[in-house]
């Protein structure tokens, strides 16, 4: 008996270990259920990895499953625009007939799938909607990684991936975070598994923390040394560290020499950016920019990460690339003999290389879009653009959009060109278990299962390091969970997998899916194919067996520890191949033109544009992960304000003559949004911050009290945008800020 049905099938109370699948981390947790509800999720004590930590996010698991305002079945849209239940095999019917009309007039590429955040909670899921593009023909698979920090995977192809992975935060006597609050995201550079806690005990070790950020932030309170800049300057600052350090001799030579080209061209290029340029650009003192390179350099270990805050103030390409330059000219990559810091579990066990896998092409070739000359990009097509190629009429225009567990709406620059896209659109289908705001102006909404009706498991989170450095398990831990309870009585609800499968049958297309393993253009074993044509009858349970087929560990093994388990891997990295010429590059051509823009830049003229004195950044907040659950009727996780706040310094507040509570608007030179002022002292002055993905639709501004405003209104996709991955700038936005609001202008 499976310990769901167990569950079932008693009348009190049952609690049982079971993985919070919301964000990356994947937290093992306890889940309560009750006459078949979920009455309770808290940590889980008994977890090794976790050992009794969870979120407000995961605290929140019952009342999101329970939620009133969950779809209990499929919505389709009628004439006059309302919308009424269909059954989801109806819905599968109507949309596969709808689809094969769409490809037969306009051709494959009109069929476009954006996967987003929420779709990553089910394994597989994404991979069948690519299988299903892939079948049907278009190129046009979506992911919400290019309006997110595509700057990792562009700088990885420039600079080459180390085949050993990253090195550990646990025990480095430094470290430098840019732009990024792990305490509160749970993303990358510090581990996921209670990142508050990990970086208090490395601290209280000795570790000196350097933080760059805006703001001071519950991750830079901890710094030995917080640089608080202009945003905007993140590749200043590190072309500053980087001249200092080479300036001073505190480079690896011996590494340079064995295994980095294009060391004298970095050397010649950040010969400008010395402390004290630095100093007077982002405004921070020069001495500081002398100290965080000297402790970043001479302390033991100590890698480089950036969050997603200098990934959309412009030039995250090239700041993640000084990044990863900062660490390659101070040695820091796993060397022969030293452990293998995050051995898989679930995924193909495979031989960590003290060696580099040089730089590759990563932008500039395969799908052309029809807009602004991008192309696919090692980060992935230029989600930026595709409400443009939805609104572009001719040859190539995107007529039918899939969304999976995502939310353009919400999440996409220009909110109101968005919705324009939505609206335009012939087909949208949105997955999702509520009608979230891009919900509503879809055709039909899939309703979906949730986390803890589906079973889980850890095998994505492993795959992170193959995305970047600094995220992944830092132990080769793994854990499985059953279903934890059955979908509320009387629902129809699908599992993503199932809807993309289900639509391939009605088309008459067999699926392939294809899952790889490697760093970077490196692939560590062969792919898993699955040929859904020979999988008739596969549950989930089923396509989990055939996904983990070459895990070091086998799906029954991890399932033995219900509360997960630490596996005992005692490897080591192994020597370079004699036969390696493989070399990092810290020269990259195209990096090192766009550093000699950022020099040239004026920056002075963009300062002084008095009608714009605020700088509007980026934060999240701890208890939404983007937008989801941020509807959750109740104050679990409003806390009592179920909007999004403007922070601002008291000062600033004070020079406006504002209080806590006040309206106003912002405007930017786009567009314009109402909102309620906040005080925070952590904010520096003239900078101000919200939360993203608030917010209605365009023409429900005046709601603002009760769902916020959606910043990326103020954000045009079409001005100031990267030249290969297309996000435009979403940080470091130059707006006013007034008092009151009024919709009319
Ligand atoms: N201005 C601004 N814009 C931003 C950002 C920012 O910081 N500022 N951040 C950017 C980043 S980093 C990202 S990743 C993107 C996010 O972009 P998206 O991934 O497009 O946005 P989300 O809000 O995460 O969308 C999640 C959707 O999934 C639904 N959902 C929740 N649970 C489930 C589930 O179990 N199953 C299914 N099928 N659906 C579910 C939710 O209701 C919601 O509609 O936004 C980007 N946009
Ligand atoms: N609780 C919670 N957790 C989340 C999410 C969530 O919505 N809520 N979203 C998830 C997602 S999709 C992602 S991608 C990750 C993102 O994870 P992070 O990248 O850690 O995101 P933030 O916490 O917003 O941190 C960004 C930081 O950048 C700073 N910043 C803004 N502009 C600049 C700049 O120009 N330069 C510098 N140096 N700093 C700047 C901001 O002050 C902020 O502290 O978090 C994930 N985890
Ligand atoms: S950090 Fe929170 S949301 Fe993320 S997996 Fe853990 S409990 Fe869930
Ligand atoms: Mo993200």
């Amino acid at each position: 008996m499976t310990q769901a049905h167990a569950a079932r099938e008693q009348t009190g109370a049952v609690t049982v270990p079971t993985l919070c699948r919301l964000c990356p981390a994947h937290c093992g947790v306890l889940a309560t259920v009750e006459d078949g509800r979920i009455t309770e999720v808290r940590g889980d004590p008994d977890n090794p990895l976790f050992q009794g930590y969870t979120c407000p996010k995961g605290r929140a698991l019952p009342e999101l499953h329970n939620s009133p305002l969950r779809l209990l079945a499929s919505q389709k849209r009628q004439a006059d625009g309302a919308f009424a239940p269909i059954g989801v095999d109806q819905a599968m019917d109507e949309i596969a007939a709808r689809l094969r009309a769409i490809v037969a007039q306009y051709g494959p590429r009109s069929v476009a799938i954006y996967t987003g955040t929420s779709g990553q909670s089910y394994p597989g899921g994404a991979n069948m909607a690519a299988a299903l593009l892939q079948a049907i023909g278009s190129p046009m698979f979506f992911t919400p990684n290019p309006i997110d920090s595509p700057g990792k995977q562009i700088a990885a192809s420039a600079h080459g991936n180390w085949l050993a992975g990253d090195l550990p935060f646990a025990g480095a006597d430094t470290w430098l975070l840019v732009g990024m609050n792990p305490v509160i995201s749970k993303a990358n550079g510090v581990p996921f598994n209670n990142p508050a806690q990990r970086l208090k005990e490395e601290v209280a070790r000795g570790m000196k923390l350097i933080v760059i950020d805006p703001r001071r932030t519950e991750t830079a309170k901890r710094a030995a040394i917080h640089l608080q800049p202009r945003p905007g300057e993140d590749p200043t600052i590190l072309a500053g560290l980087i001249h200092v350090i080479i300036a001073e001799g505190l480079v690896d030579r011996e590494f340079i020499d064995g295994e980095v080209d294009g060391f004298d061209a970095l050397a010649a290029q950040v010969a400008d950016f010395t402390p004290e340029y630095v100093a007077r650009r982002a405004e921070v003192p020069a001495d500081q920019v002398t100290a965080a390179a000297r402790l970043f350099a001479t302390r033991r270990g100590g890698m480089a990460n950036c969050g997603t805050g200098p990934n959309f103030s412009q030039h995250g390409n090239l700041t993640e690339y000084l990044a990863l330059c900062l660490a390659t000219i101070c040695g820091r990559w796993p060397r022969a003999g030293d452990p293998v810091h995050r051995p898989n579990a679930l995924l193909p066990a495979y031989t960590a290389r003290a060696q580099a896998s040089g730089p590759f092409q990563g932008w500039g070739y395969g799908t052309k879009l029809r807009v602004r000359d991008l192309t696919d990009a090692a980060c992935g097509l230029p989600t930026a653009a595709l409400a443009d190629e939805i609104l572009l009429e001719g040859d190539g225009q995107v007529r039918a959009l899939i969304c999976n567990g995502s939310n353009p709406m919400a999440a996409w620059p220009d909110q109101r060109r968005t919705q324009q896209a939505m609206e335009k659109l012939d087909l949208l289908v949105c997955l999702d278990v509520e009608m979230a705001l891009t919900a509503r102006l879809a055709d039909y909404v899939i309703a979906t299962k949730m986390t803890l009706e589906t079973p889980g498991m850890t095998q994505r989170v492993e795959a992170l390091k193959y995305y970047t450095i600094g995220i992944g398990y830092p132990k080769p831990y793994a854990q499985y969970s059953p279903r934890i309870v059955a979908p509320p009585p009387d629902s129809d609800l699908i599992e993503e997998w199932e809807f993309y499968n289900g639509v391939a049958k009605r088309m008459g297309l067999g699926l392939t899916m294809g899952i790889k393993y490697g760093f970077g253009r490196f692939d560590e074993a062969p792919p898993t194919i699955i040929d859904m044509a020979k999988s008739d009858n596969l549950t989930t349970e089923g396509l989990y067996e055939k996904i983990c087929e070459k895990g070091r560990f086998t799906l029954d093994e991890v399932r033995r520890h219900p509360h997960g388990h630490i596996f005992e891997v005692n490897e080591t990295v192994a020597p370079k191949d004699p036969d390696c010429r493989e070399r990092l590059d810290v020269g990259n051509a195209h990096m090192m033109g766009e550093l000699a823009q950022v020099r040239a830049f004026e920056f002075q003229t963009e300062h002084a544009d008095q009608a714009y004195p605020f700088r509007l950044i980026s934060r999240r907040s701890n208890n939404f992960l983007n937008s989801a659950g941020r509807r959750l009727p109740g104050e679990k996780l409003t806390r009592g304000k179920a909007y999004n706040p403007l922070f601002m310094h008291p000062q600033d507040l004070t020079e406006l003559g504002l209080q806590a509570g006040d309206t106003v608007t912002i405007t930017s030179r786009h567009d314009r949004i109402p909102s309620i002022v906040e005080p925070d002292e952590t904010m520096r002055r003239k900078v101000i911050a919200m939360y993203h993905c608030f917010g209605g639709l365009v023409e429900e501004d005046d709601g603002f009290e009760t769902h916020g405003s959606n910043v990326g209104r103020l954000t045009p996709a079409d001005r100031q945008y990267d030249a290969i991955s297309g996000i435009p700038r979403m940080s470091n936005i130059a707006v006013s800020v007034s008092r009151g609001w009024s919709k009319d202008v």
